[in-house]
Formats: C-alpha cells, sequence, structure tokens
C-alpha cells in the first residue's frame, strides 16, 4: 500500500491531546503525545465507566401513557411532554459516564537538544513510532495496542549502548487510583470507579536489555538500558472477578515474549484485517505530499489544495480507528471510540442509539470487516435482556425495547431530560436491524437462526403491542419523537413529543421487512409472518409535503429547524431501502429536496450529519455532491489527528464518512448491486480491492475516466447475483469466456461458483449514455 495511504506524520510531539495519535486493540486504548522528555500515553480500557447499572424505570408510565397519546391527538404537545418527563423518564436521569484509564508519563533523562524528530503512525501495522536524534544516537520507540497479548507495548531503543535512562509513572488525576510496587519490575495501580462501579487495576512491567530496574513510590526507575520495553495491561470488573490478578497476568505473559515476537505478531493479526481493502485513486502519490505533516496537510486541504492521498488516507483511518475500537470481545465503539481524556465527556461518550452508534458501523461490513461488528451483537445481547423488562415496566408490552442513549450496563430506560431526544422507543428496532444486515452479507443461516432473529422478532413484539392507530387509521408510534427535531402545530404551540414520526414508519418497516424474510427463511412463526405483513401495510407511507420534501411527520407539520442535523426521516433512504430512488422518481427527488432544505436553513453543521449527508448523496447517485460533502467533512470538522469533530470530538465523523466512500464506489441494497454508482469527477480514475457486498460477494474494480473498466467478483455462497447497469455489461468467466446472463430491466442475473473469481466489464461497443 502507498505510504502516503497508511501513515499520519508529524514534526512534533502533540501539544493537544486531538493531536495525538491513537492506538488500540478494541479494549484497551491509547493517545500518544510524543514529548521527547516527557511522553505522555493517555490509557482508556473500555469498559472502565463511572458508577453502576440505573435501571430504574418509572414505574407510573403505564398509568398515564394513555393520556399523554390522548393529549398528543389534541395537538396539545406541552402539556404532553410534561406528563412524559414525570412519568416516564428514569430517575435518575443520567448514568455515568465512560472515563480515562490514566495515564501514562515517561521521563527520558538526557534528550536536551533532540533533532530531526518525527512521529508517526502506520495505519497498515498499527504501530506508532518516535524517532529523533541526540548528538550522533538514533532514538527509537515503537507503541501499540495489540489484541493477540492483551497490552499496550511501548519499546524504546537507542543506536549506543546503555544510553536509555527513564522513569516512568502511572496518574489519574484528579481521582488517582492506590499506586504500589507489585515486585522489582512491576508498578501497579488500582481503584474503583464510583459507588456500584467497576473495580479497575492497571499493571506496568518493565523488561530491560542491559541496565537497571527499582521500583521506588510512585515511579519505575530505569538506568542505563540498551534498550526497554514496556507493557501495560489493565483490567475491570466488568470482565473478571480479580481484575488486579488477570492484569497481572496478562502483563506477565506478555513480559516473557521477545518484543521483536509481541510485535510480529500484532502486525500480522491488524494487517490480516486492515489489509483486505486497498483503494487507490489517480494522482493519490504526489511525492512532495507523502512526507508531509497530516496536520499541515489538512491545513493546505482546507486552503483547497487537491490532495487524493490525504482523502483515502481518511478513508482507510476510517477502518484503523474500526480495528483499534471493537474488536470481538470488547464492547461496541462508543461516542469516541474507546479514546476519551475526560472525566466529563460530552454525552457521557455513551452509545448513541439515534443515529451515531449505528453510525460507527456502516463501514464494518462492506469495509470487510466483519468481525469488528461482532460487539455490536454481543451488546444488544444484553440491551434485549434489560429492554424486555424496560417494555414491561414503562408500556406493558411484550418484546424489547431501547430508548436513545445506553452504557456499559446495557441500560434501556429513558434518560436524559430533555424530550426533544429522550422519549424515543425506537433505538433498540434500529440497532437490531444490524444483525439483519450482517446476515446478508454473510448468508450464515445459523447465525440468522441462533443470533439474528431472536433478537428481530423481540424487537418487533414491542411494536406489534406499542403501535396505535391515528385519525386515518394509519399505526403509528405514540409517544415518540422525530430525533431531535421540533415542529410547530396548527395552533402555533412547538412540540418534540408526537406520534407517528416518519422516521419511527420507516424503521418499523424496516424491521417487519426483515422479520418476516428471515422467519419465511427459517421457516418459523406462520402466524406472526401474516400479523407483522398486515401491520406493516397499515403503517404511513414515505409522503411528500408543502415544500416537496419527505414529510418529518405523519401531519405535515411546519419544522422548528428546517437546517436541523438530524435527518432522521430520510432513514428510507440510507441506511434503509424503502426509498429507491432510480425505481421511485417522486420519492428520490422529495429525498433530494429534504437535503436540499436543510442545507439551505444550514444542515450539515455536525461532523456526522454531514457523514450522514454524504451517503444520502451517495444513495441518490450524485457523486459530485458526495464529494462536496466530503470535502466539507475533511475541510470543517476533522482535528490535526483526523479524528472526526463534533465538535468536540466524536469519532461517528470518521465511520460515517469512510461508509460514504464505500457507498460511492458499490452499493448492494434493495436485491442489486451496482458498481461505481456515485463516482465523482475528481475521482474518475482509481480501484478498489476487497469490498463486499449483500449476498456473499466481494469485490475489486478498476475505473478509468468515470468508466468501469473491470470488476472481479467472487462469492461464499452460490447465490445469484443482480447487477445493475445503465450501461450494457458482459460477464467472464475464470477462462475469459463470456457466460450467459438473464436481462430484466437493466438487470443482469448469474451465479458466480463459489470460490471461482468472474470478471465484469462494460460491452465493448458501449457509450456512458
Ligand atoms: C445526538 C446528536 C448530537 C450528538 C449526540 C451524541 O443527540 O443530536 O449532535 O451527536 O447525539
Amino acid at each position: 500500500m502507498r505510504d502516503n495511504h497508511c501513515k499520519l506524520i508529524e514534526r512534533g510531539p502533540a501539544q493537544v491531546w486531538t493531536e495525538a495519535f491513537p492506538i488500540g486493540n478494541g479494549r484497551l486504548g491509547g493517545m500518544i503525545f510524543g514529548g521527547i522528555r516527557n511522553e505522555r500515553i493517555q490509557l482508556n480500557e473500555d469498559s472502565l465507566w463511572y458508577g453502576g447499572p440505573k435501571g430504574n424505570d418509572n414505574h407510573t408510565s403505564s398509568e398515564k401513557l394513555e393520556e399523554i397519546r390522548r393529549l398528543l391527538k389534541d395537538g396539545r404537545p406541552k402539556e404532553a411532554e410534561k406528563l412524559a418527563l414525570l412519568h416516564m423518564t428514569n430517575a435518575p436521569h443520567y448514568f455515568g459516564p465512560y472515563q480515562p484509564l490514566g495515564d501514562l508519563f515517561i521521563q527520558v533523562e538526557g534528550a536536551d537538544n533532540a533533532l530531526n524528530y518525527q512521529r508517526e503512525l502506520n495505519i497498515q501495522t498499527g504501530v506508532a513510532s518516535i524517532d529523533y536524534q541526540v548528538g550522533t544516537t538514533q532514538y527509537h520507540r515503537d507503541i501499540f495496542s495489540s489484541a493477540v497479548d492483551h497490552v499496550v507495548v511501548i519499546h524504546l531503543t537507542a543506536s549506543k549502548p546503555a544510553a536509555l535512562s527513564i522513569t516512568a509513572r502511572m496518574s489519574r488525576r484528579p481521582f488517582e487510583g492506590d499506586i504500589k510496587r507489585e515486585s522489582f519490575d512491576i508498578l501497579t495501580m488500582q481503584g474503583q470507579a464510583g459507588e456500584g462501579g467497576v473495580r479497575y487495576a492497571a499493571v506496568l512491567q518493565a523488561v530491560v536489555d542491559g541496565g537497571e530496574i527499582l521500583v521506588v513510590g510512585n515511579y519505575l526507575d530505569i538506568r542505563h538500558a540498551n534498550s526497554i520495553t514496556l507493557i501495560m495491561a489493565a483490567q475491570t470488573s466488568f470482565r473478571c472477578k480479580d481484575p488486579y490478578q488477570e492484569a497481572l497476568r496478562q502483563a506477565e505473559g506478555a513480559a516473557s515474549i521477545p518484543f521483536a515476537e509481541l510485535k510480529r505478531r500484532h502486525v500480522s493479526d491488524h494487517r490480516q484485517l486492515f489489509d483486505r481493502v486497498k483503494l487507490e485513486l489517480k494522482g493519490d502519490d504526489e511525492e512532495q505530499l507523502v512526507q508531509c505533516p497530516t496536520s499541515e496537510r489538512l491545513t493546505n486541504y482546507r486552503l483547497g489544495r487537491v490532495d487524493r492521498g490525504l482523502e483515502v488516507l481518511f478513508y482507510q483511518y476510517g477502518r484503523y480507528l474500526l480495528i483499534a475500537s471493537s474488536r470481538p470481545g470488547s464492547l461496541p465503539a462508543n461516542l469516541q471510540g474507546i479514546w476519551n481524556e475526560s472525566f466529563t465527556p460530552p454525552w457521557e461518550s455513551d452509545f448513541h442509539l439515534n443515529i451515531n452508534l449505528q453510525m460507527n458501523y456502516w463501514i464494518a461490513e462492506v469495509g470487510n470487516l466483519a468481525e469488528c461488528h461482532e460487539p455490536l451483537f454481543d451488546f444488544v445481547d444484553r440491551l434485549l435482556v434489560n429492554g424486555r423488562q424496560t417494555a414491561k415496566n414503562l408500556y406493558g408490552a411484550k418484546g424489547f425495547v431501547a430508548h436513545t442513549m445506553t452504557n456499559l450496563w446495557a441500560d434501556s430506560g429513558i434518560f436524559g431530560a430533555f424530550t426533544t431526544s429522550n422519549i424515543w422507543p425506537t433505538g433498540g428496532a434500529w440497532i437490531a436491524l444490524h444483525f439483519w444486515e450482517h446476515y446478508r452479507y454473510n448468508g450464515s443461516e445459523s447465525f440468522l437462526r441462533e443470533r439474528a432473529y431472536p433478537v428481530l422478532k423481540e424487537a418487533a413484539l414491542f411494536f406489534l403491542d406499542y403501535l396505535i392507530e391515528d385519525s386515518y387509521g394509519h399505526l403509528v408510534t405514540s409517544p415518540s419523537l422525530s430525533p431531535e427535531n421540533s415542529y410547530i402545530t396548527e395552533g402555533g404551540e412547538k412540540g418534540s413529543l408526537c406520534y407517528g414520526p416518519s422516521m419511527d414508519s420507516q424503521i418499523i418497516y424496516a424491521l417487519f421487512s426483515a422479520c418476516i424474510e428471515a422467519a419465511e427463511l427459517l421457516e418459523h412463526d406462520r402466524h406472526l409472518q401474516e400479523q407483522w405483513a398486515e401491520v406493516r401495510s397499515r403503517l404511513p407511507k414515505p409522503q411528500v409535503g408543502r415544500y416537496g420534501q419527505l414529510m418529518e411527520w405523519s401531519i405535515d407539520y411546519e419544522e422548528a429547524e428546517p437546517g436541523h442535523r438530524h435527518i432522521s426521516h430520510l432513514f428510507a433512504l440510507h441506511p434503509g431501502e424503502q426509498i429507491v430512488p432510480h425505481r421511485m422518481p417522486e420519492l428520490g427527488a422529495a429525498a433530494r429536496r429534504t437535503l436540499e432544505r436543510r442545507l439551505e436553513h444550514g444542515g450539515g453543521h455536525t461532523g456526522w450529519s454531514q457523514a450522514w449527508i454524504a451517503n444520502f448523496w451517495s444513495r441518490l447517485g450524485d457523486g459530485d455532491k458526495v464529494y462536496s460533502s466530503l470535502q466539507n467533512l475533511l475541510s470543517k470538522a476533522v482535528h490535526p489527528n483526523l479524528f472526526g469533530d463534533h465538535p468536540p470530538f466524536q469519532i461517528d465523523a470518521n465511520f460515517g464518512g469512510a461508509a460514504a466512500i464505500q457507498e460511492m464506489l458499490l452499493q448492494s441494497h434493495a436485491g442489486e448491486i451496482h458498481l461505481l454508482p456515485a463516482l465523482p469527477l475528481e475521482w474518475s480514475t482509481g480501484r478498489v480491492t476487497g469490498l463486499r457486498a449483500r449476498g456473499g460477494f466481494t469485490l475489486d474494480m478498476e475505473w478509468s475516466q468515470g468508466r468501469l473498466l473491470e470488476a472481479k467478483i467472487r462469492s461464499i455462497r452460490e447465490d445469484t447475483c443482480v447487477i445493475y447497469s445503465d450501461i450494457p455489461i458482459e460477464i467472464l468467466d475464470s477462462h475469459d469466456e463470456l457466460i450467459s446472463v438473464e436481462l430484466v430491466d437493466k438487470r443482469y442475473l448469474f451465479k458466480v461458483p463459489v470460490g471461482v473469481t468472474y470478471r465484469i466489464r462494460l460491452k465493448s461497443n458501449s457509450s456512458n449514455n
């Protein structure tokens, strides 16, 4: 892979947190500042949250549900909201936030007057490094977080013998844990994150070549070593009974392995995921830019400098961040992935279910990182258990429900004090659809039967009980809201709680459709299939409103904020597929108008919102608009270390932006694969390998001057492949023979045998139109 696609480079240490480089193994994260005399590695462990579960559902809810619904029907949202706040919200309103594990500080002696400094993060190997020179001695540090050995490894070397003297200490200011000497080469820190919260332990062990180690007070003191390996392990009682012993065991295990071997197996494990997708664009290898500091490239990009390499780097960085923050066995990536330096992070750095957690996973399947999706499924399995209870307590309903926010403990109640966001019972349904997506890509019947269907079914059972009839005979949610916008009633009252927000109807449509298809495939629940189909047919359909926009609510209200960052009612366009623009031109036009209106009124002002907009444009097939959204994202919503910006830092912009790039190159929803569906002019020549499509297909594509040169397709299942193409295409088998295809309405149907590569190209005499 080209160098400038896989390296973040700086010529100086980070001055602020958003200049530091992130590393992670899914569970254990570090932000590397790269100080010469004072190295700081800010540390996180994904299960270190403050406080315990807050499962107190408000038991007075069911008494007031009817009244709240009636007030909403009568157009009196203010009164409904007051009642809902009193009778439906959880006490306390907020759960404890995700917390830092602490800092590792390394003080390096004899590092004055350093020259030729370079700090790098190689996203292909998952290793950060620091280089500098003092006099004639070269100093080097390698730092990585290993998913194989479950530790952060910091390796320091010098080109001269006995040139390394350091002191290292751990800190968790202002909530310092107990620091103690475990043995001559091990320092530990332990504590508890609030009453009922997890107990945590961090272990720092040193291994030296030459020199001596002392553990004194709060310090690990190392003199005159040739090389030093520091091993950092951490655990909490969320995963083990005795986090101290477990962290100690992991540190000692890693310390017994030579550094070269620790690094070799980490790099090979990381690359096994990372290398699956390669993207190259014409002009992305400009010599001048390869050695240019990333933050400088970003500044120049903002000023209009063309930098295709930076665009590719941003894409691959999204994949890197997912590998680093979500690996089998870890928690899902939260609002900040796993990287958080604050004890009071924005929105508790939680799991937000009204767009953010879902967006974090949009790259997983297409970007060939399906394993990184798994932590989400484990998490939702726990949410399901709590959500059953909440469904019963709050609504007297079957199945499971989850609302806008959740946490380490998978609490499912109504948190928060604002009715623009909190009383939204559709978070669980949306997240359940991720199981269905995972199945659509891998086709594993056992996953569908054992993991996906039970969750989908319980999400759907909830809505069979929860939906009520509106005055048009439609079945709608109530109370609910359209995240996080408000509307103006005919009487001029501003409300956020409502009945029948379009997003809910669209999510429930997608959920019931998935349930019906899954149940048919598994030959389960005949009766439920019929019931779901009947209810689905009575949901409000996407409708065009007074401005030619898609209606955000089942009534064509004025929006209180026409430029709102959430564009929830376009769920049907993306990630849903109820609106397929080339088959439904009217709804496609309304979706476009919705986007235009939001943007005319200042929409897209947060990183994730811009990223979602880019995905919408991709689904509308408008490559130039996607490109300008991505340019906006990179110019306005990215920190110097390329972390997405809300502001402040929020990781969904990284994942959502990378997902939009994938959607530009390949789409496979609504039963057909589109090759290069939204290619912008600026990306008219390039190639990509390893993208995945629904149905078990993997694709490589090469294109020039905006036209496909060739695609290669492989399959893990003997399933029919359907390619939609405006331009005639032909398909060749592995012997370069044309295969016969069935062509129906620009859809090419054929089978790809398992383990064989077929080639797709434009018919030689076809032109662009
Ligand atoms: C939703 C958004 C905010 C933010 C928060 C974490 O509430 O409206 O912009 O992303 O989630």
